[in-house]
């Protein structure tokens, strides 16, 4: 196995400020003990560029700090794409979500039919019409299928985008009349927290992931804290009621480490500002120590 730890220190995908400390509050917890306990030595790969806070304005109130997010993931997707071609596996921490579209656009560059799966309580599918709050970190999946300003749709190139049939959403359970619309439209895979109750997370996995192989070449896993339960995640900006809980977000990271063709995986919102103690990114550290041993055990005993 071999690692490619990528931070990515910013906040400019939302409002409140905190997410730029994510990656060293998860750091903190332990994460570089965790990457030795797996036996990676090379620390860190790469931490995306940030612009100063003054160099960023607010601008337009429907699209909030979009130099700032622009210049971040167009650096990002270039860390990615490298450690992709060096057939390195992209742990990255974040950092808002907006990042993914630098995740996702880097990771195309070598997988074209790349399949992803969005852990959220949200849909991320907003464009700029449709966006309540104009903050970039509701957008980068409706970016990844091509729509938004172009500014953002731009990163990584124009010409490879994400089709509709290659996501999947995880827990979704917040989601705008424009999210809700594309969705329907697009015809997008969703397990809902219903189906998650009824059909149990081992059975959404394995099915989930059957359903990406169809038509994708290998998948990575985009796992927002928010989409676990507002008890389990005190630092992340948007906790919404009724979500995933440890035993069913491990199931995920399970299912993933055990996959063929699973490729990255990236930890986002985590926001040690919100939180007394330092849970959250705690939890991140662990979620993550899982996923690596999960992943190494699967490659020792196959
Ligand atoms: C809302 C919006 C969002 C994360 C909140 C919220 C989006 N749909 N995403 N927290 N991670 O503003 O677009
Ligand atoms: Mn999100
Ligand atoms: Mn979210
Ligand atoms: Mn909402």
């Amino acid at each position: 196995m071999n690692i490619a730890y990528i931070s990515v220190p910013y906040r400019y995908g939302q409002g409140k400020p905190g997410t730029e400390h994510g990656p060293a509050a998860v750091e903190k917890a332990g994460l570089l003990a965790t990457l030795e306990a797996r036996g990676q030595e090379a620390v860190r790969y790469g931490e995306a560029a940030v612009l100063s806070e003054d160099a960023v304005r607010e601008e337009d109130p429907k699209l909030k700090r979009l130099e700032g997010v622009v210049h971040t993931t167009n650096d990002l997707h270039l860390i990615v794409r490298d450690a992709l071609s060096e057939q390195r596996f992209p742990l990255l921490v974040g950092g808002d979500h907006s990042m993914a579209i630098g995740t996702i656009a880097g990771l195309r560059q070598t997988v074209p039919r790349l399949g992803v799966i969005w852990f959220d309580a949200h849909g991320d599918l907003n464009t700029p019409e449709t966006s309540p709050s104009g903050n970039i970190h509701g957008m980068p999946l409706a970016v990844a299928l091509g729509e938004g300003h172009q500014r953002l749709t731009e990163v990584g190139g124009t010409d490879v985008k994400l089709q509709p049939e290659h996501l999947v959403f995880i827990g979704l359970r917040d989601v705008d009349p424009g999210e809700q619309e594309l969705i329907d439209r697009l015809g997008i895979r969703v397990y809902d927290m219903e189906a998650i109750q009824t059909r149990g997370m081992d059975a959404i996995m394995e099915e989930a992931i059957a359903y990406l192989k169809e038509t994708t070449d290998a998948f990575y896993l985009s796992f927002d804290m928010d989409g676990l339960d507002p008890s389990l995640v005190v630092g992340t900006g948007t906790r919404v009621a009724d979500g995933i809980f440890l035993d069913d977000a491990k199931t995920v990271l399970k299912h993933c480490a055990t996959a063929e063709d699973f490729i990255a995986a990236e930890f986002v919102e985590v926001n040690p500002l919100l939180e007394e103690g330092n849970g959250t990114a705690e939890l991140a550290n662990e979620l993550i120590g899982d996923l690596l041993l999960a992943m190494e055990t699967h490659r020792l005993v196959k």
